[in-house]
């Protein structure tokens, strides 16, 4: 068995704003995107569970911040936090900016050294506007972060090369971790989930 296999998940609670759970000392690893772009569907791969977290065709599935307990071989605890999307036209103003802001809270009340952002992308999109903001604003945070394109299964080579151009002109960091992967066919999901439970 590898040794980032999760031993164990399970749903632990759907938070809307200030919860003890933000502050109790076990890291966070977070996920974060435009709605529709499969957070969920991520989540789910990673922890080799079809159906635990609710996907679905229709964006703005996820309307809690969502987590998940894990617990591996080397981790001890971890939550998994899928966030809900930001982004979705078809909500009215209000609630979409109540998501954002809900968003906003939740990316600057996490504590700085036990939490990780994982800005998931659509690789076939690529960086939208209002990607760069949310990346705009957890650069300005400090906090650790990973950049993950999802549907590779939709491009080729050629885009993946311009999506990294397309980074490193908004990030103008060379460091910066990049995963090129798919919750749908399951590519390279593996190396995403051995970085976030290993850091390697
Ligand atoms: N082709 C393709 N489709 C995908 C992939 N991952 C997710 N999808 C599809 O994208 C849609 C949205 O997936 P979700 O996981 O619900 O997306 P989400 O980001 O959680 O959406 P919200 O909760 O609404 O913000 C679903 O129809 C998925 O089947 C992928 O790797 N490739
Ligand atoms: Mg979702």
């Amino acid at each position: 068995m590898s040794t980032s296999a999760i031993q164990s998940v399970r749903f632990v609670k759907g938070v809307v704003g200030e919860d003890p759970i933000m502050h109790d000392g076990i890291p966070q690893l977070a996920f974060i995107g435009r709605s529709n772009v499969g957070k969920s569907s991520t989540l789910n791969g990673l922890l080799e569970r079809k159906k635990l977290v609710k996907t679905g065709k229709t964006p703005g599935k996820t309307k809690e911040i969502n987590f998940f307990e894990i617990s591996t071989p080397d981790l001890q605890k971890a939550y998994f936090v899928d966030l809900p999307g930001y982004g979705y036209a078809k909500v009215s103003k209000k609630q979409r900016l109540e998501l954002q802001e809900l968003i906003r809270w939740y990316i600057t009340h996490l504590k700085m050294h036990s939490a990780l952002i994982c800005l998931i992308l659509d690789a076939k999109v690529g960086i939208t506007t209002l990607d760069e903001e949310y990346l705009d604003l957890i650069q300005k945070t400090g906090r650790p972060f990973v950049l993950a394109f999802n549907k590779v299964d939709k491009i080729n080579q050629k885009r993946q090369n311009e999506l990294q151009k397309e980074v490193f002109n908004i990030v103008g960091n060379e460091n910066v971790k990049i995963f090129y992967y798919s919750a749908q066919s399951g590519r390279n999901i593996n190396l995403l989930r051995e970085y976030l439970l290993k850091g390697e």
